[in-house]
C-alpha cells in the first residue's frame, strides 16, 4: 500500500454496496436512522394532530456512509433518505431540516422515485422551494436551511453528497422553524407561510 492505494496487482472489493432505486445503503460502515412521529416533537404545524398520530409510525429513514471522520475537511459524505408517505394534519411528512454548521457548505440531492417538495430557507428567512420528481438533481447552495415533503402517495426516495465538515445545525430550525410549510389544499401541495 502507496498514498491509501492498493498494490497494483490488487483489485479490492468497495465496502459499501447501494440500491439505488430501493434507496439502501449497505456495508460495515452503513448509518441508519429513523425517525418516528415520537420523535419529532415541536415539528409540525399542528400540535394536537401530532399528539393523536401514533407515536411509532415512521415519518423518515436515513442510511449514512462517512467515509472519514465528520469535520474531516476535504471528504464527502453520501446518504439516502426515504420519507414515508403521511401527514400530521394537513402537513405533509417531511424531514426536520438544517442550516450546515459550516455556512458556506453546499449540497446535492437527486431524486429516484416518489414526489417531493424541497423548500430552501436562507438566514433572512427567505423561502424558495422545487418540486422533487424522479430523476429531477437539486443543488443546495451554501448558507440555505433544507427540507423535503413527501406530497406522494408512495415513498420518496433522494440522495445526497455533502462535504464532511459541513456539519449539521439543527438548533436554529428547532427554535425558529422555517418561514413556510408543505400543506395539503384540496389534494395538492401548497406552500403557507408559517
Ligand atoms: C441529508 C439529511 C436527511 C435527513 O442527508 O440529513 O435528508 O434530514 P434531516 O437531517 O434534516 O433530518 C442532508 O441534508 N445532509 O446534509
Ligand atoms: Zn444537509
Amino acid at each position: 500500500m502507496t498514498d491509501g492505494l492498493a498494490s497494483a496487482d490488487v483489485i479490492t472489493v468497495p465496502s459499501m454496496q447501494l440500491d439505488w432505486q430501493a434507496g439502501t445503503l449497505a456495508g460495515r460502515e452503513a448509518e441508519n436512522q429513523l425517525r418516528l412521529v415520537g420523535d419529532l416533537s415541536g415539528l409540525f404545524g399542528d400540535d394536537a394532530a401530532w399528539r393523536a398520530a401514533d407515536p411509532k409510525t415512521p415519518v423518515y429513514e436515513v442510511n449514512v456512509w462517512q467515509p472519514v471522520a465528520a469535520e474531516t475537511e476535504g471528504g464527502l459524505f453520501v446518504g439516502v433518505t426515504r420519507v414515508f408517505p403521511g401527514k400530521i394534519g394537513s402537513e405533509y411528512f417531511m424531514t426536520r431540516g438544517h442550516f450546515h454548521a459550516k455556512r458556506n457548505r453546499g449540497e446535492l440531492y437527486w431524486t429516484v422515485s416518489g414526489q417531493g417538495v424541497l423548500v430552501l430557507m436562507d438566514e433572512d428567512r427567505r423561502i424558495t422551494s422545487e418540486r422533487m420528481t424522479p430523476g429531477s438533481i437539486h443543488y443546495i447552495a451554501g448558507g440555505l436551511a433544507h427540507r423535503v415533503a413527501n406530497v406522494g402517495d408512495e415513498i420518496l426516495t433522494f440522495w445526497a453528497h455533502w462535504p464532511s465538515d459541513a456539519g449539521h445545525d439543527y438548533d436554529s430550525i428547532g427554535q425558529f422553524g422555517f418561514a413556510a410549510r408543505v400543506v395539503d389544499v384540496d389534494g395538492c401541495p401548497v406552500l403557507e407561510r408559517a
